[in-house]
């Protein structure tokens, strides 16, 4: 059976997290990925406060079960939208492009479970030592803003450098994903991309059809040379930025190009000039499922996958 102690670490029925994703990851498709026995985790971006709160009152009339909020650090509203998932006493706080360390202890007073994302070692040990409850290690597979190792790499050594539940991320796209993040030591898996073909996911259609397009080579990784990497799929605005970033242009014009476009890919449907951000398992995404049935298959293969590698063990 598919259990960790991540599942009563956090009152779910199987250790699959929906991984956050601003201007993607709604109240809708949070509540849909909970009430499928995952985590739902509702992606605030840079979103003012009075959305966030307008959401998480959405998900909790949604859903009975519990979901959570992902933070993102780099936002300008980070303060007041930590003040509104304390007063919401929401369930689950993920965090990314950050570190959180100040927030952490008004946030579990609030009960909350606190699960920052990593894509270091270094910060695993620093979080660690703050009581954070587990910690998603992500790999440079996934998309949007990532960090320079790759999942196989990173995982086995933060789950060697900490004690608590590590959450595998980044490249995971099927059940046999999982069993291979199990393998590495993960207690779990967040998964994006996989969830942006949801049924419920209100981002627009044309977003969907794209990554169903998907290729094996079609993500990229723009904005090196601004410090903040990030992984979308292949388009004009992405040949742009690579003609900007060979010609040295300064970090902030760069910065300037990528300002609004993940808004007008994800919401507006722009997937030529929008920033389609998206992991690299985008290619291995092939149908449109309701989330329930998607983490039902993630499971039963993820199942199947263990008892046959299990059978090996037995010598
Ligand atoms: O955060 C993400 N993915 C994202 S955020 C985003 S929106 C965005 N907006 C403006 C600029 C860039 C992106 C789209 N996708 N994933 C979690 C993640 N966190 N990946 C890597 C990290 C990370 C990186 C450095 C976490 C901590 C960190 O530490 C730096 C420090 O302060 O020590």
């Amino acid at each position: 059976m598919l259990r960790t102690e991540l599942c009563e670490l956090l009152g779910i029925h199987y250790p699959i997290l929906q991984g956050g994703m601003a201007w993607v990851s709604d109240a809708k498709l949070a509540a849909a990925v909970s009430n499928g026995g995952g985590l739902g985790i509702i992606g605030t971006g840079q979103a003012p406060p009075d959305w966030v709160r307008e959401q998480i009152l959405a998900a909790k009339a949604l859903t009975d079960r519990p979901f959570g909020v992902n933070v993102m650090l780099l936002s300008p509203f980070t303060e007041e939208v930590m003040r509104v998932v304390i007063e919401e006493r929401v369930a689950v706080v993920t965090t990314g492009a950050g570190n959180p360390g100040k927030y952490i202890s008004a946030l579990q007073e609030a009960g909350a479970r606190v699960i920052p994302v990593v894509a270091s070692v270094a910060l695993a040990q620093r979080l660690e030592q703050t009581g954070v409850d587990a910690l998603i290690a992500e790999g440079m597979e996934s998309g949007g803003h990532i960090g320079e190792l790759t999942t196989m790499v990173l995982v086995p050594q933060i789950v060697d450098a900490v004690n608590v539940p590590v959450i595998a991320a980044g490249g995971i796209g099927d059940g046999r994903g999982i069993a291979a993040a199990l393998a590495l030591g993960a207690s779990g898996v967040q998964m994006g991309t996989r969830f942006i073909c949801a049924e419920e996911c209100t981002v627009h259609p044309k977003v969907k059809e794209r990554v169903l397009k998907a290729r094996d080579r079609d993500t990229v990784i723009t904005g090196r040379s601004t410090g903040h990497p990030v992984r979308c799929l292949r388009n004009k605005l992405t040949r742009r930025f690579e003609e900007l970033e060979a010609r040295q242009v300064p970090a902030e014009e760069l910065e300037r190009l990528g300002v609004g476009k993940l808004r007008a890919a994800m919401v507006d449907g722009d997937i030529e000039y929008g920033s389609v951000m998206a992991g690299q398992i985008a290619a291995m995404v092939r149908e449109i499922k309701p989330a329930r049935e998607i983490i039902r298959e993630l499971v039963t293969e993820a199942e199947r996958v263990l008892r046959q590698i299990g059978a090996m063990g037995e010598g």
